[in-house]
């Protein structure tokens, strides 16, 4: 079931248990579905019509339904009593203690993750409302003596494997929900509450990421080449009124006192068409939008000058297009993008010289693609870039989709590597500590290696 239902790896010592309660309860609810679904079937067939011409006003003496409930009612508090309360209870009683444990702060906002490490004293700085500002969004109070070593990050969340992890969950503004769908932690943060979570990461980000590697078609991706026409320009009539919004400018135009009308690139919308009505403009050059953007073109095309007009990869934006229809050229070679880069190849890839083309780590980009195909390497392992994210769980404005946030559980060594450079961005080893007065803050970036 627990395949069937296509659940994301599990990295946390407690994801097991709420995977198999998912699966339990979605056996019950199928055997429900299954049976429900025939008694349905059954009664349309026992009491129609033709065989019931009267009403029974007496209905069924059978019991048999009752038992049925009663024994759906049993099974349920079973999954309540049984599972759901005692995990539940060991999620939110059995916290570990603090001194054993590795304790943040990550404060939500519209749109993302704050997260606070108090720091090698342990202990969390003052913050004030007062001093939140973009370099500082928690407030750090960084005069406080407690907050002078303490480590900040946005969307970048680092946490050592095999180690309990304890998160006391704010909100700046409204109701956000805080998930990391690879460790099955999910709690709702609330404005103006501390809520502690707690749960232990025993795989890290790499090792979820190999678990994700899978083969790629090369050439698959390479099957949607082709040679497209661009839409020529012609001479467009200008005429009050008319609306021809699909048609592009190829060109610039000014009125006769050489102020600019309409821009290169600008739609003949009716309220354009009037502007170069008013300026006395009988006929425009416009071609039809190509709408391209989805391809990236696999020829470079130069210029009279030999400069590069557009490179190889380049996406066939409306500018793209004009620029090439300018040129004279009236096709292009191209081909679907193929929009990989949110993955990583998950092994070194060489061309037949042995020059290499991607190696473990790298993004997927376009020109990966193109050079793995142009080497005859048609099937790539390949894996996410970022398996371990932070999510949003909760639909909390319109920049929601936008609040994503990265987790990287890292082995303890790499994980006090990291720590050890955030510190010392802080409190430089060389400076005395109370010269860094500033709030420094680390913006977080993928990890794809
Ligand atoms: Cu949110």
């Amino acid at each position: 079931m627990e395949q069937f239902l296509g659940l994301p790896p599990d990295g946390s010592a407690h994801g097991p248990a709420i995977d198999q309660l998912i699966a339990i309860i979605h056996w019950l609810m199928l055997v429900l579905f299954v049976g429900w679904g025939i008694f349905y079937v059954y009664t349309l067939i026992r009491f129609r019509k033709s065989r019931n011409p009267a009403a029974s006003y007496a209905g069924v003496k059978s019991h048999l339904s009752n038992y049925l409930e009663v024994g759906v009612i049993v099974i349920e508090a079973i999954l309540l009593v049984g599972f759901s309360i005692p995990l539940w209870s060991k999620r939110v009683d059995k916290f570990p203690e603090e001194k054993d444990a590795t304790v943040v702060r990550i404060v939500a906002e519209q749109f993302s993750w704050n997260v606070h490490y108090p720091g090698p004293d342990g202990r969390f700085g003052a913050s004030s409302i007062k001093l939140v500002d973009s370099d500082n969004p928690l407030g750090i109070d960084r005069n406080d003596l407690d907050a002078k070593d303490d480590i900040t990050t946005i969307n970048q969340f680092n946490l050592p494997v095999d180690r309990d992890v304890i998160i006391y969950l704010s909100s700046k503004d409204v109701i956000h929900s805080l998930s990391f769908p690879a460790y099955r932690v999910k709690q709702d943060a609330i404005p103006g509450m501390s809520v502690p979570v707690w749960f232990r990461p025993v795989k890290t980000t790499d090792q979820i990421r190999e678990e994700l590697t899978h083969t790629y078609s090369v050439a698959g991706a390479m099957k949607k080449v082709k040679m497209l026409a661009l839409p020529q320009p012609t001479g467009v009539a200008v005429s009050r009124g008319m609306n021809m919004a699909d048609m592009v400018l190829v060109m610039e135009y000014a009125d006769t006192a050489g102020t600019s009308i309409v821009a290169k690139g600008d739609h003949l919308t009716q309220e354009n068409m009037d502007k170069l009505a008013d300026a006395g403009v009988h006929e425009v050059m416009a071609r039809r939008a190509a709408n391209m953007d989805k391809y990236v073109v696999l020829e470079e095309v130069k210029d009279s000058t030999g400069a590069a007009a557009v490179a190889m990869h380049d996406v066939l934006l409306e500018e793209t297009v004009t620029t090439l229809v300018m040129m004279g050229k009236k096709e292009i070679n191209a081909r679907l993008s193929a929009n990989m880069e949110t993955f990583v190849v998950m092994k070194e890839y060489t061309d037949k010289s042995g020059t290499e083309i991607a190696k473990k780590g790298d993004a997927l980009e376009e020109d990966v693609i193109t050079k793995l195909a142009s080497a005859g390497i048609m099937e790539i392992t390949i894996a996410p870039a970022t398996p371990t994210e932070i999510a949003c769980a909760q639909l909390c404005g319109l920049g929601h989709y936008k609040m994503r946030g990265y987790m990287t559980v890292q082995t303890p060594d790499d994980y006090k590597k990291w720590y050890d450079e955030q510190e010392a961005a802080i409190n430089p080893p060389s400076a005395p500590a109370d010269t860094t007065q500033s709030a420094s803050t680390t913006t977080g970036t993928t990890q794809a290696n």
